[in-house]
């Protein structure tokens, strides 16, 4: 699956026209959830559909959504913008970052430089690399890139060895643990308990995917997790991050 899409990604890379810089302002995505009041920050996903899932949520207001997060009390958001397996849009992004006063993390397959421009432009203030796509080498080049234009990187592993390959080269900021496995879409909260010793002190520590209720949240929070990247069950959720955090 994961090089499906990678295969559609190229293509549509291929065909990227820049779009206008929008007029926002940047927001640091890293300082949100430093600083957050929870007991573990929040990463609330604005997320339609999913390969693995199908549709999520069908009657679905992007805007009204990452409002309800900002009210339920998440610390940033995060924004599915590839169309083709995500059903997520790009425009998404400035039309939430005008309606929130939340960081935004611009969620898609990042392959090409020109994509981490346009996250800029778009007004997005973090991006995703993924270690499973990108080279080492390459996503520390789109890493500083992104430095330079002022957008944080969650840098995003799912292996040991992928994490081993990206510290070889730097350390990144901020990391995440994919506890879904993108090839084969097994989710397991383990995946953060047995990664968390690889995990350098100084690199802000996140687990993504398969957290559904507080007590999930609790699991990666011993295990050293500092944040969560929730999608799925606060999408589905009636008061969208209240349920979880409490
Ligand atoms: C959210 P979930 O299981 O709560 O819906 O997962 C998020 O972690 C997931 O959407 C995700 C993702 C990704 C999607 C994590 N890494 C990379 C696309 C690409």
């Amino acid at each position: 699956m994961l090089n499906k899409i990678i295969e559609t990604k190229k293509e549509e890379v291929a065909q990227l026209v820049l779009p206008p810089k929008e007029s926002v302002k940047p927001v640091s995505f890293f300082n949100a959830l430093q600083n957050t009041k929870n007991e573990v920050a929040l990463i609330a996903e604005v997320k339609k559909a999913s390969p693995s899932k199908g549709i999520i949520k069908g009657n679905f207001d992007p805007i009204q959504i990452a409002k309800e997060y900002e009210s339920g009390g998440a610390d940033a958001i995060s924004v599915l913008t590839d169309s083709r397996y995500f059903q997520g849009k790009r425009e998404y992004i400035p039309a939430i970052k005008k309606a929130v006063s939340l960081p935004i993390l611009r969620k898609d397959f990042i392959i090409d430089e020109n994509q981490v421009l346009e996250s800029k432009l778009i007004g997005a203030d973090a991006i995703l690399l993924i270690a499973e796509v990108l080279e080492a080498s390459k996503l520390y080049e789109f890493y500083q890139f992104a430095t330079e234009l002022g957008l944080d990187c969650l840098v995003e592993i799912h292996s040991s060895e992928a994490l081993e390959g990206i510290l070889s080269i730097f350390t990144p900021k901020i990391i995440g643990v994919n506890n879904r496995n993108l090839k084969t879409f097994e989710v397991t909260l383990e995946q953060t308990e047995t990664i968390t010793s690889y995990i350098p002190e100084e690199s802000l520590f996140i687990s993504e995917s398969g957290i559904f209720t507080h007590d999930d949240i609790l699991r990666v929070k011993k295990a050293g997790a500092k944040a969560v990247l929730v999608g799925e069950s606060l999408m589905r959720a009636e008061t969208p991050a209240q349920g979880i955090l409490t």
